[in-house]
C-alpha cells in the first residue's frame, strides 16, 4: 500500500525559515524541532550552513539535541556548500540544482551534461568524506523542467549508487496531480530509489500532489508547519495529516495527533500571523456545525458531518445555535449541557424566538443561555423571550 511507508521531512526549519516573517532564533529551532520530534516527524531539514553564521551553529545545536528525528541540512550543489554542512556533523544532506531552462540561464548558467557532471563530482565528494551520510539529490523546478533532461539528470544520478533518495520540486506550485502522479511512478520505477516529493501551494494543489506523489511510489513528503515557506509557502504539515487521516486514520496513527494544535499556534506566534479560520484540522471553523440539519445530524452520530474526529487531536466540535438557521434540536443540546430539563413545546417556542432575534443579529452564547435560564423559571411556551 502506498501510504503504509512514508516519511515526512519537515522543513520548517528551512523552507519555513524562506517565509516572508520567519526568522527563527537558535532557541526557537530548539523548540520547533523539540515539538517535531514529540510529534514524529522522521526528518528535520534545516537552512544551509553557508546561509550565515548563525544557520550553521543552529543546525549544530539541534544536532546535538539528540533527538530521534534525523537533521538534515539542505545545499546547492557546490563542493563548498558540501564541506560546511559536513563539518556540522548533521545526519543528511540535501543536494539541489535548477534544471528548468530559466533556472539554467539565470541561476547556474549550466547546460544539462555540466549539471551532470556537477551533480556527480559533488555527491561523490560527499559520499567519500561520509560514507554513512543520508544523502538526496533533487532538481528544482522539476516540472518546467524538459522530461528528457529531468530523466537523463536523475538516471545518471542514480546509476551511480551514491544516493538514497532522489527529490522532484514542484517550485512555483504548477503541478497537477495527475502529472506528478505520472513523473513519480517513472522514477520509482526507473530508478528503484526512495523519491521525495516538494510541493509549492501557489496554486491550491501542494496537497493533493503530495497526495499523488506517494500514490505513485514516493516515498518522503516535505512539509512546512501551516504550510511556510517561500511566496505562500508549500505542503502543510497538518493538511496531510487531514489528507492520510482521511483516506484511513491508521495511516497517520504513528504520529502523536495532539501535538498539531501545539505546533501550528507556535508557528502562528513566532511568525506573528493568525492560525486561518479554515484551515485543516485547526482552523477556527474546522469543527463548528451551523445549520439546523446539520447540528441535529451531529449531534445524533458526529460523522454524519464530520470525516474527522477533533478529539483525536485533542479539539473539541461546537454547535453555533444563535443564528436563523438553527433548529430546536441544538437548542435543546444546549439545555441540557446547562443541566436545564425543559418541554419541547418550550424549546420550540424558544428556537422561534432566536430565529426571529437573530434575523436581525445573530445571538451570542450568553445570551442564548440567558433565554434558557429564563424558560426554565418560567415555563410557558406563550411567554419564553418575552423581555
Ligand atoms: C527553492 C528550492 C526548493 C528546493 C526543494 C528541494 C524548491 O526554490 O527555495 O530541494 O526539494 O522549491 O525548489 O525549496
Ligand atoms: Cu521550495
Amino acid at each position: 500500500m502506498p501510504f503504509d511507508h512514508y516519511s515526512i521531512i519537515e522543513s520548517t526549519l528551512r523552507e519555513g525559515e524562506q517565509f516572508s516573517t520567519a526568522t527563527f532564533t537558535t532557541a526557537q529551532k530548539l523548540d520547533i524541532a523539540g515539538l517535531l520530534d514529540d510529534f514524529g516527524v522522521e526528518m528535520i531539514e534545516m537552512t544551509s550552513p553557508c546561509a550565515s553564521p548563525q544557520s550553521a551553529a543552529d543546525i549544530q545545536a539541534v544536532v546535538n539535541a539528540g533527538l530521534k528525528a534525523r537533521i538534515l541540512t539542505h545545499i546547492r550543489c557546490k563542493k563548498e556548500d558540501a564541506e560546511q554542512a559536513l563539518a556540522t556533523g548533521v545526519h543528511g544532506v540535501d543536494v539541489v540544482i535548477g534544471t528548468s531552462p530559466r533556472l539554467m540561464q539565470h541561476s547556474h548558467g549550466k547546460s544539462i551534461r555540466q549539471i551532470i557532471d556537477t551533480a556527480l563530482e559533488v555527491l561523490g565528494y560527499i559520499r567519500e568524506q561520509a560514507p554513512n551520510i543520508i544523502l538526496r539529490f533533487s532538481t528544482e523546478d522539476s516540472f518546467r523542467s524538459r522530461e528528457s533532461d529531468l530523466l537523463r539528470v536523475y538516471l545518471a544520478v542514480a546509476d551511480t549508487g551514491l544516493v538514497n533518495r532522489l527529490g522532484i520540486a514542484d517550485t512555483v506550485g504548477v503541478a497537477l496531480p495527475t502529472r506528478v502522479y505520472e513523473i513519480v511512478r517513472q522514477l520509482v520505477r526507473l530508478t528503484g530509489l526512495d523519491v521525495e516529493f516538494h510541493g509549492h501551494n501557489d496554486s491550491g494543489c501542494a496537497i493533493a500532489n503530495a497526495c499523488a506523489a506517494l500514490e505513485a511510489g514516493a516515498t518522503h513528503i516535505d512539509t512546512t508547519i501551516l504550510g511556510i515557506g517561500e511566496r505562500n509557502g508549500i505542503t502543510p504539515l497538518g493538511g496531510l495529516i487531514a489528507r492520510l487521516y482521511t483516506i484511513n486514520k491508521a495511516y497517520v496513527a504513528k504520529y502523536n495527533l495532539p501535538m498539531l494544535p501545539v505546533l501550528d499556534q507556535l508557528i502562528a506566534d513566532t511568525c506573528q500571523i493568525e492560525i486561518p479560520f479554515n484551515n485543516y484540522i485547526t482552523g477556527s471553523s474546522a469543527f463548528m456545525h451551523k445549520a439546523g440539519i446539520h447540528a441535529k445530524a451531529v449531534l445524533a452520530d458526529p460523522e454524519t458531518y464530520e470525516s474527522i474526529n477533533p478529539s483525536d487531536f485533542g479539539l473539541t466540535r461546537e454547535i453555533v445555535i444563535g443564528h436563523r438557521l438553527t433548529g430546536w434540536n441544538a437548542v435543546r443540546s444546549r439545555a441540557q449541557q446547562l443541566g436545564l430539563t425543559l418541554t419541547d413545546e418550550v424549546l420550540q417556542a424558544l428556537t422561534r424566538v432566536i430565529k426571529e432575534r437573530a434575523d436581525t443579529q445573530p445571538m451570542t452564547l450568553a445570551e442564548i443561555d440567558a433565554l434558557l435560564h429564563d424558560a426554565h423559571l418560567t415555563p410557558d411556551p406563550e411567554s419564553v423571550g418575552a423581555d
